[in-house]
């Protein structure tokens, strides 16, 4: 057998600021898993690469609200973040974290490395520095306008609208993010890489050598920054968390954390490698192995541009062949937001849904946004579960297993000849490793995902054309050749669905009494052995792979969402600032009494105005309200209101309106009463002062 071909793949390190949610399982981590896994299966020599990414403001900015250290926040987070992969079967061959040492000794020697090949411009420049906190502003300590697409968020080194990196000096109207106020520039040294050095090799490897085989929304990102003309980029920061900057002059600085963060792919390979006695180099230096980074839209620069910019200045390392990054997921129409708690948390998914891990996976690969932003509704979520995963997957295997189970004692029964419906089934079958794996090695896992449906599909519907159970009661000859064939559709899925659904594969093979090497269909077999599963085999009893979701439990998960929003709402209410100082006279001329709403109706050809006859204790008289759209007529119908009463009267829409109802306004924008307190028995026409 011809040598395996060796494949590097790297999964963007999370920050350890937070848990992760289904967007990053979307956005990376599960196409990550399903392309190493049928990596893996099909034979080649796979090393799957991973991380935390333990530096940077985010988790300085966290840990200051946590009124910890940093070091507290990412032992925290990292803990959490590598037991949710494992949770979701995310198959790294190593995660490792940045603050360990193996990595501040790499980055360090890279840097080192760089630096005395002179590939590095030092210059004292002129840097945005806050003098109330006494600190230099970089990154995420300074948000202004992004000067590529105007957005008005735009962090110092990046702009998560338009993806653009730049410097923080670069930002129209920089505001600090620790104090509010407008930035002083100060003189202070950093270390630059010259990214306009690099840009005709960029042209080349990139514009030239990858136009084709590289996703559009990754090409045309990676052409637009080309084209807009590259700079120096300051790959150092004076900052207090991260790597010291190993040079002279380097006191009190760090490494950039998108400096350092990507050389963390190669220190994890270095403690895989150190652990499993393996040699690192040949998965990072050899040109026979094919480097791939899965990534977040927003991480394009970075491993596009700059890490590779480090490599070609390095010189020994390879290069990416490719970076198939995907976009983002919305959830209910909403970004994923960790700081609004917009989100479904994987910790919090599995509370809700235990062992349902393949559903999430499954859901996620079949909506993923691989070409343009996608949107994760529970809906969506559990229309899939209940019709696919239930309905074809799973209602097929059952059936095959429940009547091998009923008419052979669960052995798998011997064929007699073949008709021609057999035999295109089978040849059918003898495709799908080749369907799926040309999806996969595009980069196209919905479609991939699709096609192992479209399987189980195949299956469904070879069972409901063929009935075997009318059949045996006419024919046990052709019960045991249909039995047969379903049988072996049931050995190929349990094969070709472990890069998607891992734990559903498990279970299947099980239930299949497939799991010894003797039996076990790998994914090259079913292209080539006529008998996956042969005649006399014993299996297991039926046992559901999938349930189905009911509505409530979906209702609960909206209902949560709707909670989350409303504490976001509350948590970021504004309070208006108070208005100009009047004196008391101005005060006493308003004359505000308790009335009561005795009649109301909404006016015609207005979504606002209810139409009102309050008796104010003067007097009975028409007031006109804006709050159609938080009160229906009947509702407000004998309401103790608080009325201003000498308002000077004005017409709205041709009625005469004599007076104001006072209202206050819910988070949610509902207009309520400014209502006079009910528990005590208050006349109308009583003044209120
Ligand atoms: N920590 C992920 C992010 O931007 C970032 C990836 C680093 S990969 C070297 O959310
Ligand atoms: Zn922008």
């Amino acid at each position: 057998m011809n040598q395996p071909k060796r494949h590097t793949i790297t999964a963007a390190l999370p920050y350890t600021n937070g848990s992760i949610h289904i967007g990053h399982l979307a956005g990376v981590y599960v196409p990550a898993d399903i392309y190493a896994r049928y990596l893996r299966l099909t034979g080649n020599d796979v090393l799957f690469i991973c991380g935390s990414d333990e530096h940077g403001v985010p988790i300085t900015i966290k840990a200051k609200a946590e009124g910890v250290s940093p070091q507290d926040i990412v032992d925290k987070y990292h803990a959490i973040i590598k037991k949710s992969f494992e949770e979701f079967g995310i198959t790294f061959d190593n995660y490792s974290r940045t603050s360990a040492k193996i990595h501040h000794d790499t980055a360090s020697e890279f840097f080192t490395t760089l630096n005395d090949k002179g590939e590095f411009i030092e210059e004292t420049t002129k840097q945005l520095f806050d003098e109330e906190a006494n600190q230099f502003l970089a990154d995420r300590f300074v948000v202004g306008t992004c000067p590529k697409c105007g957005n008005e968020e735009s962090y110092g080194d990046q702009c998560e609208n338009c993806g653009t990196s730049h410097n923080a000096t670069d930002l129209i109207n920089p505001k600090s993010a620790i104090t509010g106020n407008v930035p002083t520039l100060k003189q202070t040294k950093h270390w630059f890489l010259p990214l306009d050095k690099h840009e005709d090799f960029l042209k080349e490897w990139i514009l030239k050598g990858h136009k084709r085989d590289w996703k559009p929304n990754v090409y045309g990102q990676v052409k637009s920054w080309i084209d807009d003309g590259l700079r120096p980029r300051a790959v150092t920061r004076d900052l207090d968390w991260g790597i010291p900057v190993p040079a002279k002059g380097g006191e009190g600085k760090v490494l950039y954390v998108w400096f350092d963060a990507p050389i963390g792919y190669i220190s994890s390979t270095k403690e895989w490698a150190a652990r499993e006695g393996k040699d690192w180099k040949p998965y990072w230096k050899d040109k026979n192995t094919k480097l791939v980074h899965f990534i977040g839209k927003d991480n394009i620069v970075f491993h596009c541009i700059i890490f590779p910019a480090m490599l070609k200045s390095e010189g020994s390392y390879i290069l990416p062949e490719n970076v198939p990054a995907n976009e983002f997921l919305n959830l209910e129409g909403n970004k994923l937001s960790t700081s609004k708690n917009w989100a479904v948390w994987l910790t919090e998914y599995l509370q809700e849904f235990p062992n349902q891990q393949d559903v999430l996976r499954y859901v996620l690969t079949a909506n993923a946004p691989e070409t343009k932003d996608n949107d994760f509704t529970w809906k969506d979520f559990q229309a899939r579960n209940n019709n696919e995963l239930v309905a074809i997957f799973g209602n097929f295997i059952n059936r095959v297993v429940v009547l091998t189970n009923k008419y052979y004692n669960g052995v798998v029964p011997e064929p007699s000849e073949f008709n021609k419906i057999d035999e295109e089934t089978l040849a059918a079958v003898k495709a799908y490793p080749d369907v799926i794996a040309s999806s996969i090695e595009r980069y196209r896992f919905r479609e991939a995902s699709q096609e192992l449906m479209n399987l189980a599909r195949l299956g469904n519907k070879y069972l409901a054309d063929e009935e075997p159970w009318k059949i045996i009661k006419v024919d046990e000859a052709r019960t045991q050749t249909i039995m047969y064939v379903a049988l072996q559709i049931a050995s190929a899925l349990a094969t070709l669905c472990e890069p998607f659904l891992p734990f559903t594969s498990i279970k299947l093979k099980n239930i299949l009494n497939v799991t010894s090497s003797v039996v076990e269909t790998s994914w090259n077999d079913i292209k080539s052995k006529n008998i996956l599963i042969p005649e006399g085999h014993q299996i297991g009893k039926a046992e559901l792979l999938f349930s189905k979701i009911e509505d409530d439990t979906i209702q609960k998960q909206l209902d949560k969402l709707e909670a989350s929003k409303k504490a976001n709402q509350i948590a970021n209410a504004t309070v208006d600032p108070q208005k100009d100082t009047i004196t008391f006279e101005d005060f006493t001329k308003l004359d505000m009494r308790v009335g009561t709403i005795l009649e109301a109706e909404k006016m015609p050809k207005t979504k606002k105005l209810l139409k009102l006859k309050v008796d104010t204790g003067i007097d009975v008289r028409t007031i006109v309200s804006g709050i159609a759209e938080s009160f229906t007529a009947d509702e407000v119908i004998g309401k103790k209101v608080t009325v201003l009463v000498n308002l000077a009267p004005r017409a709205l829409r041709g009625v005469e309106s004599q007076g104001m109802i006072l209202m206050t306004e819910t988070l949610d924008g509902k207009l309520v009463f400014v209502n006079p307190d009910s528990s005590f028995e208050i006349k109308n026409g009583l003044s209120i002062s």
